[in-house]
């Protein structure tokens, strides 16, 4: 039984949907943000450049723990895969956080089309989580350390939780999978709780991952053998992703299995970086990237006049 209600539901899932919609817009788009006439090849930007396949899994993630924890400020999130920036920059700028250090981002469709059109962009944002980004303690281009920093920031405060989202492909460095051991040294009534989410997305880059080529009872081995309880969230329903985050499991460690580039286009479903590469001087592809643009109906969720509507 999930403990959220029907209307919460249903905002957790409009709140991805907005969430994916930016992201592919900013990787994409230098115009026509709202999608408010026929996309041509003049707004798309001339150098496409970030990352997508990761992006969905952590719009998911934030959603949910966003729902969850909502304003607590002893809860933080640190997310390890720091080049899918697009899916925190998105996030950052539906909570307010990221118009707190930059004017110009703004809950409005001045703000919107701002984010977007900066992403990867001369002057503007870089590809990846960076230390002008709200929250960011270190730069999100090297992957290996989001656990051990997770440690690290609860370390001594034990009224802090810290959720932290690692990727299959990050808990291959020997940083992030020896930062296991942490919870033998620093579990205890001194520090804070420590929330591991494990984003199986079965990829790294264009190869398998070993996790995501590991049986499902390996895996809960070897998480177990850490002194985890493993827990697997295998739906995109976000009831059964709120009811698992309300697992009394002392030492849980959750393993969210998601298909990585999940609501591309479908060729390209996999993708790490830019599904459809070419739109600009391909009317096949900027046909595609429109479909998928507007499978997100960014119509009902957000207004040139009203701004937000969800
Ligand atoms: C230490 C380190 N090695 C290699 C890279 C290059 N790199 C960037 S993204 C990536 C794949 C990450 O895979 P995963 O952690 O599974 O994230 P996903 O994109 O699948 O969510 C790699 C190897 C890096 N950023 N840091
Ligand atoms: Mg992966």
């Amino acid at each position: 039984m999930s403990t959220v209600g029907i209307a919460e539901i249903e905002k957790i899932k409009q709140r991805i949907r907005l969430c994916d919609f930016l992201v592919v817009a900013q990787l994409y788009l230098q115009d026509n943000f709202l999608l408010e006439r026929e996309l041509t090849a003049d707004d798309i930007k001339v150098r496409l450049l970030g990352h997508w396949g990761t992006c969905h899994g952590i719009n998911v993630v934030y959603a949910n723990l966003r729902a969850k924890y909502g304003d607590d400020e002893n809860f933080s999130f640190i997310l390890g895969p720091g080049h899918g920036f697009p899916a925190l920059n998105a996030n950052l700028w539906l909570d307010g956080e990221l118009a707190k250090v930059d004017k110009k981002a703004t809950l409005d469709t001045p703000g919107l089309e701002y984010i977007c059109k900066s992403f990867s962009w001369p002057d503007g944002f870089p590809s990846h989580a960076s230390p002008f980004t709200p929250g960011v303690i270190t730069e999100g281009g090297e992957l290996g350390y989001a656990l051990a920093n997770a440690y690290g920031m609860n370390l001594g405060h034990p009224e802090k939780t810290t959720a932290v989202l690692i990727g299959d492909g990050e808990l291959e460095t020997a940083t992030a999978i020896d930062s296991l051991n942490l919870r033998n040294l620093l579990t205890g009534p001194k520090n804070g709780k420590i929330i591991p989410i494990l984003h199986l997305n079965g990829y790294k880059i264009s190869a398998p991952t070993i996790y995501g080529r590991k049986s499902e009872r390996e895996l809960n081995e070897l998480i177990r053998g850490f002194g985890f309880s493993p827990i697997w969230i295998e739906e995109k329903e976000p009831e059964q992703f709120q009811y698992a985050l309300n697992t009394s499991e002392e030492s849980p460690f959750y393993i969210f299995k998601n298909e990585k580039g999940f609501g591309g286009p479908t060729r390209f479903q996999m993708a790490h970086q830019i599904p459809l590469k070419n739109p600009k001087e391909n009317s096949e592809e900027l046909k595609a990237l429109e479909y998928w643009l507007k499978s997100y109906h960014v119509e009902e969720l957000f207004d040139r006049e009203k701004g937000l509507l969800i």
